[in-house]
């Protein structure tokens, strides 16, 4: 008695179920950030976090900061010094862990390697699915080495970021080159 409408329907609804739980999450965690929060302390700046990226070696590469203001982030990154990185397009990622130690290892197992020890690309409470809500806009690196980015997300919050054992700000080698999966720079975020 086997029917094809009925999987059909069935998986339709499904992701009815779905786009309706995220919606209503968003709009929970919307409405709870200005009440008990605001008031405690509202100093200026309040709504923004910096990060410094660092390689595992030391050199500062590039400062980071997320404004938050009407809901998303705005994202911007912009290297300290040319010539480190190399040219063209770097992963840029919010980790789950806020921790740049050279030589680490993931929580989860694994070799050793530079900033492994932050863990896998950020998800945001009850986010699942790909992308990961830490996937940000790719690093454009010009043939001197700087670069600046501006950016926006909304997959995650200020509040997100610093929760438990907070997060990082990770740059990848260069995309589609031997280095591509390599974590290059690191910066913990924070409210520094
Ligand atoms: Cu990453």
């Amino acid at each position: 008695m086997f029917k094809p409408t009925n999987v059909v329907v069935a998986t339709l609804s499904a992701v009815v179920a779905l786009s309706a739980c995220s919606s209503h999450q968003q709009s929970r965690s919307a409405s709870s950030s200005p009440s008990p929060t605001s008031s405690t302390s509202a100093p200026a700046g309040a709504q923004t976090l910096s990060a410094e990226l660092h390689t595992a070696d030391g050199r500062s590469v590039a400062t980071a900061t997320f404004e938050f203001a009407n809901g998303y982030a705005t994202v911007t990154v912009k290297t300290t010094a040319n010539g480190i990185l190399t040219p063209g397009f770097h992963g840029l990622h919010v980790h789950a862990i806020g921790k740049c130690e050279p030589n680490s290892v993931d929580p989860m197992g694994g070799p050793p390697g530079d900033f492994m020890s932050a863990g896998m690309h950020y998800q945001a409470p009850g986010h699942t699915g790909e992308p990961p809500s830490g996937d940000l806009s790719s690093l454009e690196v010009r043939k001197d080495g700087a670069a600046y980015l501006v950016t926006t997300t909304d997959a995650f919050t200020r509040d997100d970021l610093l929760a438990g054992s907070k997060t990082a700000l990770m740059v990848h080698g260069a995309e589609h080159g031997p280095d591509a999966e390599k974590r290059f720079a690191c910066g913990v975020i924070g409210t520094g």
